[in-house]
């Protein structure tokens, strides 16, 4: 698997998708990903949003399983899971290769709610890879039929700024905060899901979150290929 160090520059890329979507804008990092990047990102900041209303149906996004919901923070809005001791899992409709990745921005968190990045989610039958944190706690999971497994639950708590993205590259998660791997989640922030006979293959990459509280939100989401 090539690993390369890449610099993402795209400055002027702004193109309105179904008149609310924007493919990626005003971006510059620098920062070692598994892999480099494709162009196209998806990407949502969730300001279109209706306030206060499932996310599912909302643009191009569908409900895997339960359902995450828009508040408006003071003109900023953003998302939070709505239901308690279950997965609430959202994924965007558009195309993603098997390999991809999603990344969110975490907004607020407290131990009351958790909130995460998914990947492979499976169209509506409740399965994805989540990466995810509730402030003091952090685990990379696998999640077949909304049971969740805890592939590695010792991972760096998220907070407030991080920007926390998950990918998957063949069957290989990396779990990244602020652009460095997590080397908390299995001892360089890769996990090797390749021995499970429940690995996840293709699928769509979103957003999740686990309580019912506005006291955990994330923002700024993006999604795309490897
Ligand atoms: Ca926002
Ligand atoms: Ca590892
Ligand atoms: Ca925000």
């Amino acid at each position: 698997m090539k690993r390369l160090f890449y610099t993402l520059m795209f400055s002027v890329l702004s193109v309105l998708v179904n008149g609310q979507f924007t493919v990626m804008t005003d971006i510059t990092s620098s920062i070692l990903y598994a892999e480099e990047s494709s162009v196209v990102v998806f990407y949502d900041d969730f300001e279109t949003r209706a306030d206060n209303t499932i996310l599912a149906g909302q643009g191009l996004w569908v409900q895997e399983i339960n359902s995450m919901k828009t508040n408006d923070n003071a003109g900023d809005m953003r998302v939070n899971p709505i239901n308690s001791g279950v997965e609430n899992i959202t994924y965007y409709n558009e195309t993603f290769d098997g390999d991809h990745y999603s990344q969110i921005v975490v907004d607020e968190i407290t131990q009351f709610a958790w909130v995460g990045a998914a990947v492979r989610c499976q169209n509506g039958s409740g399965d994805a890879y989540i990466y995810s944190s509730d402030g003091t706690d952090c685990r990379l999971s696998r999640v077949i039929n909304g049971t969740r497994t805890d592939l590695d639950a010792t991972g760096t708590a998220f907070s407030v700024t991080d920007v926390v993205r998950l990918e998957v590259v063949g069957y290989n998660l990396y779990c990244y905060i602020n652009g460095s791997l997590d080397t908390a989640i299995d001892g360089d922030g890769i996990y090797d899901d390749s021995a499970s006979g429940s690995k996840l293959d293709g699928g769509w990459a979103g957003v999740e979150g686990r309580g019912n509280t506005s006291a955990s939100d994330l923002d700024d989401w993006e999604g795309g290929n490897m």
